[in-house]
């Protein structure tokens, strides 16, 4: 044998070393015959005392579970993880948790291996297992490519480095995105001759920036507005770009509303806070009333059937992707659209205002006022509804408890809870930047996953989930729950418990007010008789779980909930709302 003889290097020692070497911390994995190549390398380094020069197997019994994982890593580090799943089957059990990684703009390599090429034993690694034939497709690249920026297959070891981090490269570049690797069992299994490839000269490109022209176009519009506005979605995901933002909005009293919100972006106890858009079913004033709008980095700023600004408001679009070249239907009457990064283009704008000193005082300070005013009625008017109505808990009350119960806590809050996400955000009042994250996509049961990988970027911090019933349920509690016991990665879940998926109920009543579903009130979205949700945590390795009805017990069991989390086991919390 000369394995004993020589080093055993392959191209699953090389795919695995350029991993490392690009900065990859953990393998998200859920194995199958297609990675004997994979494990032996790293068998093989653990034997030689090298583990720990290469990533670390976090082993998740669902592929929504790990891609969830390396997603919220990622989204809070900026750092791309690595996802190994199953061929064909394991590519397609990833499911909507790759929508959510190309529309959150997360990057993350995923890679699958592939059938062997051969089948009578010409090649190490050719077929030896009859579910070889049955996994062989046409085209398991095709299975994600709507999904990936990049996908591509590694035909040999000689250059698998490379390969590596042209994806990783492809992937951390914004608009970042997931990008998929095949390999053969063959392919995997060359012997090659050790080598090194340099990961410094696959950088990601750098942030763009305005041209001066445009610069002091839209620099000029917001300062000679009257009503002045800033709608934005995510531009938040680059924490730092938050105070370059409220610096810009405070230099001319701008209000900033946030649409979809899925990072903090503003400050929600800053005055100039307009308020969250969400499922908007009707017209929001601030909207209407604006005559320069800046929509910096939003996919839907807002829907024009119920809600949009008027006509002659002169709209400016600056975004990393401002033609949104993913979706298929999509417009936005914009002046001009311009591709920056959201972080450089607000300080650009910000610094041409000063420079030109272009804010009118006086505007500028009744700007100021009315919005105070109108800040201080919201936060007034939403205090007045965080209590239960008829000894019933609701989402305002929940949330208010969840807010005092995190005071002083420096928690990381991740949220899935879809029809409550309005009273969420207005009621959690983030406003610390990079506190509070949402998948970005739109395929749900991310976040019992996501807290693995949140935790394991951030040990120090409290992580929190707050989930729908419905999403819960679809992030698969029993591989989750077992994933953060496993690793050391406990988390809080809070589940909205309506006892069914609002959504689809209402999205039926948008559509059909007066329909013979609405009469009935026969919707199927009814989860009843209900699934014990902690039940399930608590069979997976969660070390606390309960369900609550009584608002008045409320505060005491997520207190109960948070000590066993700080103590290094997971909670799990079912909240019973009204039900849907
Ligand atoms: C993977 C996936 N399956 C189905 C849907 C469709 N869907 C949208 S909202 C919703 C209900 C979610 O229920 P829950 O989390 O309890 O939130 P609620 O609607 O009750 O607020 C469903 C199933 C989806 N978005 N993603
Ligand atoms: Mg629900």
């Amino acid at each position: 044998m000369v394995y004993v003889t020589e080093r055993y290097y392959t191209t699953s020692t090389a795919f695995l070393e350029a991993l490392a070497e690009a900065g990859v911390t953990y393998i998200f994995a859920n194995l199958g015959s297609d990675h004997p190549g994979l494990l032996e390398a790293l068998a093989q380094a653990r034997a030689e005392g090298r583990a720990d020069t290469l990533p670390r197997i976090i082993v998740c019994p669902h592929e929504t579970v790990a891609l969830s994982a390396a997603h919220a890593y990622a989204m809070v580090t900026g750092a791309p993880q690595a996802v190994i799943v199953h061929v064909d089957a394991g590519t397609q059990n990833i499911g909507g948790a790759v929508n959510n990684a190309m529309r959150g703009r997360v990057p993350v390599l995923i890679f699958a291996g592939m059938v062997p090429f051969t089948q009578e034993g010409e090649l190490p690694g050719a077929r030896t297992e009859f579910i070889q034939w049955i996994q062989d497709v046409r085209d398991q690249r095709g299975i994600l490519r709507n999904y990936v920026k990049y996908d591509n297959e590694i035909r040999t070891g000689k250059n698998v480095k490379q390969l590596v981090h042209r994806a990783l490269q492809l992937a951390r570049s914004e608009p970042a995105g997931p990008v998929y690797l095949v390999g053969a069992r063959e392919v995997m299994e060359e012997r090659i001759v050790p080598y090194a490839a340099d990961p410094g000269s696959y950088r990601p490109v750098v942030p763009g920036a305005l041209t001066a022209e445009v610069t002091a176009e839209i620099a000029t519009a917001l300062a000679g507005a009257r009503h002045p506005l800033i709608v934005t979605s995510y531009l938040g995901r680059d924490p730092s770009a938050v105070p370059s933002l409220v610096s810009l909005a405070e230099l001319l009293s701008i209000p900033v509303v946030e649409a979809m919100a899925y990072h903090v972006n503003f400050p929600y106890d800053h005055p100039l806070h307009a308020g969250y858009q969400y499922h908007s079913v009707s017209q929001n004033p601030i909207l209407a009333e604006a005559d320069v709008v800046l929509v910096i980095d939003s996919d839907v700023p807002w829907i024009s059937a119920v809600n949009r600004p008027s006509d002659g408001a002169a709209i400016y679009y600056v975004d990393i992707d401002p033609l949104k070249s993913q979706i298929q239907l999509w417009h936005v009457p914009a002046r001009v659209f311009a591709a920056a990064n959201s972080k450089v283009a607000v300080e650009q704008i910000a610094a041409f205002v000063r420079d030109n000193d272009l804010a009118d005082p006086e505007a500028v300070r009744v700007r100021w006022e009315t919005a105070l005013a109108r800040h201080q009625r919201a936060l007034a008017a939403q205090e007045a509804a965080e209590r239960p109505e008829d000894g019933v808990i609701t989402g305002e009350y929940l949330t208010a408890c969840l807010r005092r119960l995190l005071e002083g806590e420096d928690a990381l809050v991740l949220t899935e809870v879809v029809t409550s996400s309005k009273v969420v955000a207005e009621h959690l009042r983030p406003s610390r930047p990079g506190s509070v994250l949402h998948h970005g996509g739109g395929s749900l049961g991310w976040a019992g996953g996501a807290a693995v990988g949140a935790k394991l970027a951030y040990p120090e911090r409290t992580v929190v989930s707050l989930v729908g019933d419905g999403s819960y349920l679809l992030g698969v509690p029993s591989s989750a729950l077992w994933v953060q016991r496993r690793y050391d990665t406990p988390a809080l879940t809070v589940i909205y418990d309506n006892r069914g998926w609002a959504g689809p109920k209402f999205s039926t009543l948008h559509i059909h007010p007066d329909g013979a579903a609405a009469a009935a009130d026969d919707f199927h979205v009814s989860l009843e008789p209900e699934v014990d949700l902690p039940g399930v945590a608590l069979a997976a390795g969660a070390g606390f779980g309960a369900t609550v009805s009584d608002p008045g017990e409320l505060p005491q069991v997520l207190k109960d909930a948070l000590a066993v989390v700080h103590g290094g086991r997971s909670a799990v919390v079912s909240v019973h709302l009204p039900r849907v």
